[in-house]
Parts: structure tokens; sequence; C-alpha cells
């Protein structure tokens, strides 16, 4: 069996899950798993997909807690969306821009979060949010837990597309090493169970522009939130 190494916290190997890449689930620790490429074939309808959400509900850089202007540019689908302001993060029905709705979710991420999250390991999966993320080069998101929804129990699925990333996904405590894990154009990332805390983050977004979508790298997280 290979030796962990610094991309693989918590690795534990088998014949299951392998730490190479062979279309199987990789996995980063106990409960999650690295699903290579998993989510191209659903391309085809993800970013006409993403381009009505956007029409509707623009992206949009909010303000965090600390007063800080994100890097990340973001928009929501689904019956929640996650927002940020000086008054704290929190859920939302509706798009503080218009006041209306989020976007649906379409039934094609519903459908790719429920597949990528019974393949980790959590059937059943059903998602009430979908938060976007967009990063431009020179874009990060710094070392956090996703923590404001209301039960824990379900996973999160974090979907890549785009530019190549290196994802950060430390431990439950911030102070633990995170390790350090290139992600790439349909990649499909699902932790939950006793992982569901793990603090994670993205580098700085730097590299080649992306043949289908340019300089940019779009994230889609889902998760169970109210
Ligand atoms: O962009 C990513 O891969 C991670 C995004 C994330 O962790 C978040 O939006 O909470
Ligand atoms: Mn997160």
């Amino acid at each position: 069996m290979p030796a962990p190494t610094d991309q693989t916290p918590a690795m534990t190997t088998g014949d299951l899950f392998a730490d190479h890449d062979d279309g199987q689930p990789q996995r980063l620790a106990e409960a999650a798993v690295l699903l290579r490429g998993h989510a191209l074939a659903f391309i085809d309808e993800l970013l006409p997909a993403i381009a009505g959400i956007e029409s509707r509900s623009p992206f949009r850089h909010m303000i965090t807690r600390g007063g800080h202007t994100m890097s990340v540019a973001l928009t929501n689908c689904g019956a929640l969306g996650w927002c940020t302001d000086q008054r704290g993060y929190r859920y939302t029905p509706a798009d503080p821009l218009s006041g209306l709705p989020w976007p649906a979710m379409p039934p094609a991420f519903t459908r790719l979060a429920r597949d990528s999250a019974a393949q980790a390991g959590f059937p059943g999966f059903l998602p009430d949010a979908c938060l976007i993320n967009r990063y431009l080069p020179g874009a990060r998101m710094g070392l956090h837990q996703d923590r404001n929804e209301r039960d824990f129990s379900a996973p999160i699925v974090s979907v890549s597309l785009g530019m190549s990333a290196t994802f950060l996904f430390g431990g439950l405590k911030r102070t633990d090493k995170a390790a350090r894990l290139p992600l790439f154009h349909g990649d499909v990332v699902v932790w939950g169970g006793p992982d569901r805390l793990r603090h994670h983050g993205i580098l700085p977004l730097k590299g080649p522009p992306h043949p289908l979508l340019g300089a940019q790298r779009i994230n889609l997280t889902f998760r169970k939130a109210g």
C-alpha cells in the first residue's frame, strides 16, 4: 500500500478506494472522497443552467462579517441561498439584490449532487441550496468550515468547473495541517459524517485558462441547509 502523502490526509487505502486516478472514488478521509471527472457527464446541462441562473441572479462580491469584500463572486440557486454581509453569514430564501426567490435548482444539478453523494456513501442526498462561486485569477477562499446549515448529517458536494485549482483540505481544528489537492474541470469532492466540519479552502487561482470556460473557475457547492 502506498503511504499517505501530503495530498491525502488520513488516507486509508483499500480495494474500493485506491489513491490513484483510475476513475474510482479516491478516499481523502474516513467519509470524504474525490470523484475525478464525475461532473463531466453532466456538463452539457450544467453550463446552460449556470448561464440561466446568472441571468436572474448575477454573480456579486459579498462582504464578510469582518468587513472584507470577498475575492470570489457568488450567486445561488435552490430554495435557500448562502449570503454574507456585515451582520454575518446566513441562508435566505430570496436574492437580496432583487428581492425575488433564488432561481430554482436545475434538475441536472440535483441529479449530479445526488449521484455524487451516493457514490461517496451518502444515499438519498437532496440539496436545498447550491452556492455557485466564480473565481477569476487571483481569487481565493481561505480555510473555513461550512457550518451555517441547520444540521450536519447531510454531506457537502463540491463540483469544480473550468480552471484547475488547489484545494486545501484540513482537519476539524483550524490549526490542523491542510493537505493540498489539485482539482480539475469536472472533479467532485464529497465530505460528510465525521468529516463534515473539516476546514477547507482554495489557494489563489492561477494557471492557464480553461479551453471551454476561459480564465475562470466555477464551483458548485451543494448543501442541505434548511
Ligand atoms: O471553491 C471551492 O472548491 C470551495 C468553495 C467552498 O468551500 C464554499 O463555498 O464554502
Ligand atoms: Mn466551504
